[in-house]
């Protein structure tokens, strides 16, 4: 429903890259609702919970090391069908089949350098979410443009 949520992070490649506001503004534009965001610098333990489903693929180290070179803006996004619509709009997971259009076909050209995180289904969304903020960090705020995004 309307309030079904999704974890979405832009990666240190794309803060370094300034691409936060261009991805940010993404998701403002399509009518989602910004419940949560902060610059955080991960550790490994938490990367390695984050991707614990990977952690026998050969990438496994590489992806932890990309993922805690830099800050990155860890956010949570509200609004009907969020998880499935985000991943629509980040692209694939490799850049290289990613439509131009989303953040992945716009923005980068290879999948260890990928730009962006999104949660790939509500159960992950769940488990994401309760890994990278706290309760006091999101922020249920009354939306006034509702009804011009929802009939
Ligand atoms: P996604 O980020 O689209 O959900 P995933 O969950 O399968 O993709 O993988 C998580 C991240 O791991 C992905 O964004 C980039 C990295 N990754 C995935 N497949 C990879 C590969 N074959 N080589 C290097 N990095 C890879
Ligand atoms: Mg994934």
């Amino acid at each position: 429903g309307l309030n079904e949520r999704t974890f979405v992070a832009v990666k240190p490649d794309g803060v370094q890259r300034r691409l936060v506001g261009d991805i940010v503004h993404r998701f403002e534009k399509k009518g989602f609702k910004l419940v949560g965001m902060k610059l955080v610098q991960a550790s490994e333990d938490l990367l390695k919970e984050h991707y614990r489903d990977l952690r026998a693929k050969p990438f496994f180290n590489g992806l932890i090391q990309y993922m805690s070179a830099g800050p990155v803006v860890a956010m949570v996004w509200q609004g009907l069908d969020v998880v499935k619509t985000s991943r629509k709009m980040m692209g694939e997971t490799n850049p290289a089949d990613s439509l131009p259009g989303t953040v992945r076909g716009d923005y980068c050209v290879e999948v260890g350098r990928n730009v962006i995180h999104g949660s790939d289904s509500v159960e992950s969304a769940q488990r994401e979410i309760a890994l990278w903020f706290s309760q006091d960090e999101l922020h249920c705020w009354e939306d006034h443009s509702i009804r011009w995004i929802y009939a």
